[in-house]
């Protein structure tokens, strides 16, 4: 079925809001994220503005890393209630656009418009791209009139183009790229432009002279499954620009429990199934919930680390409580010195919201890594999909 996609996400997020809220921050290079502590601090980057990030600075960087690259920047703590606020007024003008959407975190949604395409009373077959350009352009005047925020648009007829195309276009932009500009506009992209392709991927990739899509597209589709497995059939498809993924009414959130815990892109972006609450008697969308914090030191101390998870676990069973939600997977992430993080996870035989399962399954996966890793610890971290 022939589809028009949009992909919208807002450029540089966080720092965009805050330059909004403070116009003195305009034009000089902003960074949000956890306390720099004159380049002792713990957690990362947040997101960066552009001018930040012609230092180097980007996403998921150690903040202290980022002091050293340019300690003169303004730093600035998380304050994700107004992220949050700002996120759900521009998530109201987009979901105006079309009643098919789907919202995938703070700053980013899909529209679908596909509508168009049988609205032909109002205009003909070669009109219709144009048609929704004008749209797209209307929706960003929109964002910026409103909420005085630039955004990007990507346009395309499935999911993955549309994010591409954004992916391009920023910061505030706009690409439309038609089915038959799809090879034209992927093949002299690098491999890991393509959503799905991950570090490791790409390095097997590259190890055997693979770096373009181009180049990617000369591997069948079981070379591929015998390089990746399952995965390697998506990698094919993708790399021809073939994404039938339908639409997910999702609204992901994440809390931090101070300002050095910062959101990790895990929690806020992580794609997993979705749950559905009533609030103000609307079907909102979310899958997962969950903390995380960052000590002061890496640490092996049990009464620091497990006086800590206590508390996070706490606080994750009391959202849940709040919002009548319940849980069915339970996953436990640690960062080890030198950044290595990893996650278990525990899927139970039936959902639940008893505190003592949540405490007594996470503790379980918590103690796993202790005993299987003995390097000292950076964070820790607890989330839950809900049901
Ligand atoms: P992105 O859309 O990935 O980044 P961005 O909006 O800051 O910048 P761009 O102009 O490239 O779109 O993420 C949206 C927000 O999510 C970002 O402002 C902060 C938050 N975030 C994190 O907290 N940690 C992360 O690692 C990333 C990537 C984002
Ligand atoms: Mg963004």
């Amino acid at each position: 079925m022939k589809r028009i996609i949009l992909h919208i996400d807002m450029d540089y997020f966080f720092a965009q809001v805050e330059e909004r809220e403070n116009p003195r921050f305009k034009g000089k290079p902003v960074v949000v994220g956890a306390d720099p502590k004159g380049g002792r601090g713990r957690g990362v980057v947040s997101t960066a503005n552009y001018e930040a990030r012609k230092y180097g600075i980007h996403s998921a960087m150690p903040i202290s890393k980022a002091y050293e690259l340019y300690p003169d920047a303004i730093f600035l703590p998380v304050n994700m209630e107004l992220y949050q606020k700002v996120s759900e007024k521009i998530m109201e003008i987009i979901k105006k656009y079309s009643k098919t959407w789907e919202i995938v975190s703070l700053d980013e949604a899909y529209l679908d418009l596909s509508h168009i395409f049988y609205d032909r009373e109002k205009c003909g077959i070669g009109e219709i791209w144009e048609r929704v350009e004008k749209l797209a352009k209307k929706l960003k005047k929109e964002i910026l009139e409103k909420e005085k925020l630039t955004c990007t648009v990507g346009i395309g007829p499935n999911k993955l183009i549309a994010k591409m195309a954004a992916e391009k276009a920023k910061p505030n932009g706009l690409l439309v790229i038609k089915p038959k500009q799809i090879k034209e506009f992927l093949e002299p992209l690098d491999i890991d432009d393509l959503p799905g392709i991950g570090p490791k991927t790409a390095e097997k990739l590259r190890v055997s002279g693979v770096n373009k899509i181009k180049e990617l597209k000369r591997l069948s589709k079981s070379r591929l499954k015998e390089m990746f497995g399952i995965v390697g059939e998506t990698i094919y498809e993708r790399a021809r620009g073939i994404d039938e993924r339908p639409f997910i009414s999702t609204l992901r959130f994440a809390r931090v429990i101070d300002e050095e815990a910062v959101t990790s892109e895990e929690i806020i972006k992580s794609i997993s199934e979705s749950a559905s609450r009533r609030t103000k008697g609307e079907k909102r969308f979310i899958s997962s919930t969950g903390q995380e914090h960052t000590f002061e030191k890496d640490t092996r101390d049990p009464e620091i680390i497990f006086g800590t998870f206590e508390k996070i676990i706490e606080n994750v069973w009391q959202e849940l409580i709040e919002n009548k939600f319940s849980f069915k997977t339970i996953t436990v992430i640690c960062r080890f010195r030198g950044f290595e993080t990893h996650t278990k996870s525990k899927t139970l035989k039936s959902q639940t919201n008893d505190l003592e399962i949540l405490r007594s399954e996470s503790k379980r996966l918590l103690l796993k890594f202790m005993i299987e890793n003995p390097k000292p610890i950076r964070l820790v971290g607890l989330r839950v999909k809900i049901c």
